[in-house]
């Protein structure tokens, strides 16, 4: 961002003895280089005027500030730093109010905390996110915010980097006052009436709360990212320091996070998933969505049921008969009254969301609807059938979606009088809770049912990220690929529990042996067996996974699978079937280390997301590391796979993806890797 702006990023005005500050750059008012600049030249013009008794700052009447520029990181400092002008109003003899219109986030909420009061809109939101970007608050907020809230309460709200709403920040004292519309005429009386500084560095942080409890709930089962643990350690330690020895100690681990590869991991998604929507050349607009129609009252129907309707959808939900369409909606009552038992919902918004649907067991029922999300059964001829009546049945301007994981869309498309209607809405289970979307565009979606799906994503809350039509879109086929590096890494001398151990190592939460358990080993069985006669029988294919089926092993659900359960044991019943499939293949078994492992794995990720991209499925790079944090388990901290290859020794890499074409042999094609930034 440029520093001299045509339209200055901060504007001062007076009003009687007040000095009016407002911060204007679009879109969230970061705290860039101009506007630092901008504050600190306010401030010195205000102490230096007559007649002015305070200083209120401002962002306009619906936000405030977003916080540091994140596209400024990774760039050489420019001053003054955000600490400096912090400092600066804070040290000023001159009290000053800080009007919070919207989002006070980050450096954003530092700001208001440096200042002597603090007025907030009813729909503003107050919060330190740090975390979120593998940091901890750089500018004083890890000091100041338990001073002003307590620890317990601080080390909830900077450990967790949740944002709260302005009524509750009012309540924990955070802001003085809550008002209805522009926060500005209530903040220019509180300063009028303000007399001296109300400075939170005199002051020690009161013991009020459970600290201990908000540290467990900031760690489940004692583990977090090491940006969690660091603003727990920060203002732990920092409370029992003088205020100026705490911001240095806040500063020093800040500047040290700030820049380590987990950040830059986590700098480069908080930017890909909000480019990811973004798609070149849509120019038609989306259209209205009003009644929607979902097919299938399965654990996908009504998933994406209930997340429609927290987003205030009406539903048409159809099941083939009454008695599972009964279980369906039993299921989301289930689901809602869950949420209301943990005090996440109230029983009027759940009465108010359980209207919403309507249950059918006729396709008929669903002539009126504006889209239809299709989540029955996973097979071609049902949904071909399906998509050739509800074509016939619906309104012809009514677009048709499918949540097939796996299937032709094409396919699906052609069955219909409207192909340029029809799309793919691949939802991850449980669908209502799961941020990621994968909206499969086929060979005729028009723009204006792909604008629609985009605009439907963000009404429900959903990350979407646009794919094209292949054997399992953008994450099915990256993760079939993982998946088979795995199963050949058994066969050639690893376990399931030295693959999974190994990945996990590498920060998946559950290795790929362990999620197939839970997951079940039968569901991928079907689907290999139906694939079967399609495969090359030069091709490299493990047999191990199919033995294990065909033993009726189907993971947690029969008590074995690649483990034992309960427990996940190792099984000498797997190991003696993965030496007899080596046996069988002529393949000499030898001891595979974890980062062996690793490198094989994650280059065959790799390698799929390279030809992801060259096949035109993906869009960019960043499209599919989001996928695969989102919707797979890859560790945010390595910021997805093609984030994580940049960031590798392109000769390791290459030797890595030459071991991966070796041990896949025929059939094996070899993407050409993207140029990848090393920095966003
Ligand atoms: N810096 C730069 N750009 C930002 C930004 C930021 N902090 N926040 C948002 N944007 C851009 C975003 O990339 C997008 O741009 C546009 O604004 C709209 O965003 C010292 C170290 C404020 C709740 O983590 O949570 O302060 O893609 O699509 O859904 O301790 O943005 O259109 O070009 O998300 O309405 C801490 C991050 C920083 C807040 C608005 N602050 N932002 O949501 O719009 S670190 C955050 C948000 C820090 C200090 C430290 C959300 C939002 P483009 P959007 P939205």
């Amino acid at each position: 961002m440029s520093a001299v702006a045509e339209t200055p990023v901060v504007a001062t005005r007076r009003q009687g003895r007040v000095m009016v500050v407002e911060i204007a750059n679009p879109p969230v008012n970061a705290l860039s280089a101009a506007v630092r600049q901008g504050l600190l030249s306010a401030l010195r013009a205000a102490e230096a005027a007559r007649g002015v008794t305070a200083l209120v700052l401002t962002g306009g009447a619906a936000r405030f500030v977003a916080g540091a520029d994140i596209r400024e990181f990774g760039h050489p400092p420019v001053p003054p730093s955000l600490p400096e002008v912090l400092e600066a109003i804070a040290g000023s003899p001159l009290p000053v109010v800080a009007a919070i219109g919207g989002a006070a986030l980050g450096g954003g909420l530092e700001l208001a905390l440096a200042c002597d009061g603090r007025v907030a809109n009813i729909g503003a939101s107050l919060g330190l996110p740090e975390v979120n970007l593998g940091i901890i608050p750089g500018a004083g907020g890890t000091q100041r915010l338990p001073r002003l809230i307590g620890l317990a309460r601080a080390i909830e709200m900077i450990a967790g980097g949740k944002p709260v709403p302005a009524k509750k920040a009012a309540g924990m004292g955070l802001v003085d006052r809550v008002v209805e519309g522009d926060p500005l005429p209530a903040a220019i009386a509180l300063a009028e009436t303000l007399t001296g500084k109300h400075r939170l560095s005199d002051l020690t942080p009161p013991a009020t709360g459970d600290v201990e409890a908000a540290i467990a709930a900031a760690c489940p089962r004692g583990k977090a990212p090491a940006a969690v643990l660091a603003a727990i350690k920060v203002i732990r330690e920092g409370a029992a320091l003088p205020f100026a020895e705490g911001l240095a100690l806040e500063r020093r681990t800040f500047i040290e996070l700030r820049d380590s590869e987990e950040a830059a991991a986590r700098r480069h998604l908080f930017l890909a998933e909000r480019s990811a929507p973004r798609i070149d050349g849509l120019s038609a607009p989306a259209k209205a969505i009003g009644l929607v129609g979902v097919i299938g009252a399965g654990t996908m129907g009504t998933g994406i049921t209930l997340a429609l309707i927290a987003a205030g959808f009406p539903v048409i939900l159809v099941e083939r008969d009454a008695a599972g369409l009964d279980r369906g909606i039993e299921r989301i009552r289930d689901q809602l009254a869950r949420r209301v038992a943990a005090s996440r919902l109230t029983a009027e918004a759940m009465a108010a969301q359980l209207a919403l649907i309507t249950g059918a067991t006729e396709l008929a029922t669903l002539a009126p609807v504006d889209l239809v999300i299709e989540a029955a059964f996973e097979d071609m001829a049902v949904k071909r059938e399906l998509f050739a009546t509800l074509d016939r049945i619906t309104r012809p301007d009514a677009i048709l979606a499918t949540n097939t994981s796996y299937l032709d869309v094409n396919e699906i498309a052609d069955v219909t009088t409207r192909p340029e209607k029809v799309l793919g809405l691949h939802f991850f289970s449980p669908a209502h809770v799961m941020r990621l979307l994968e909206i499969v565009r086929a060979a005729q979606t028009g723009d204006e049912a792909l604008a629609t799906a985009l605009a439907l994503a963000k009404k429900i809350g959903k990350l979407a990220v646009v794919a094209g039509v292949c054997d399992g879109f953008i994450g099915n086929r990256i993760f079939s690929a993982y998946r088979r590096q795995c199963e050949f890494l058994l066969e050639e001398g690893a376990t399931p529990e030295a693959v999974d151990g190994a990945l996990e190592a590498f920060g998946f939460a559950m290795g790929p042996f362990a999620v197939a358990d839970l997951a079940g080993l039968d569901i991928s069985w079907s689907r290999r067996k139906r694939l079967a006669a399609s495969r090359d029988p030069r091709e490299r294919y493990s047999s191990v996974a199919d033995t294990l089926c065909e033993a009726g092993r189907f993971g947690q659900k029969t008590g074995a699978g690649w483990y034992r359960y309960p427990g996940r044991e190792p099984d000498p019943i797997v190991h003696r079937a993965i030496e007899d499939a080596a046996a069988r293949a002529g393949i000499t078994r030898r001891p595979l280390g974890p980062a062996e492992i690793q490198q094989r794995v994650l280059a065959a990720m790799v390698n799929e997301a390279a030809l992801v991209l060259e096949d035109g499925i993906a869009a960019r790079p960043s499209d599919i590391d989001i996928v695969l944090v989102h919707g797979y388990g890859f560790p945010a901290a390595k910021g997805g796979p093609l984030f994580w290859a940049s960031r590798q020794e392109r000769a390791a890499l290459e030797t890595a993806l030459e071991a991966v074409a070796q041990s896949t042999g025929f059939g094996f094609r070899r993407g050409r890797l993207p140029t990848l930034p090393s920095e966003t």
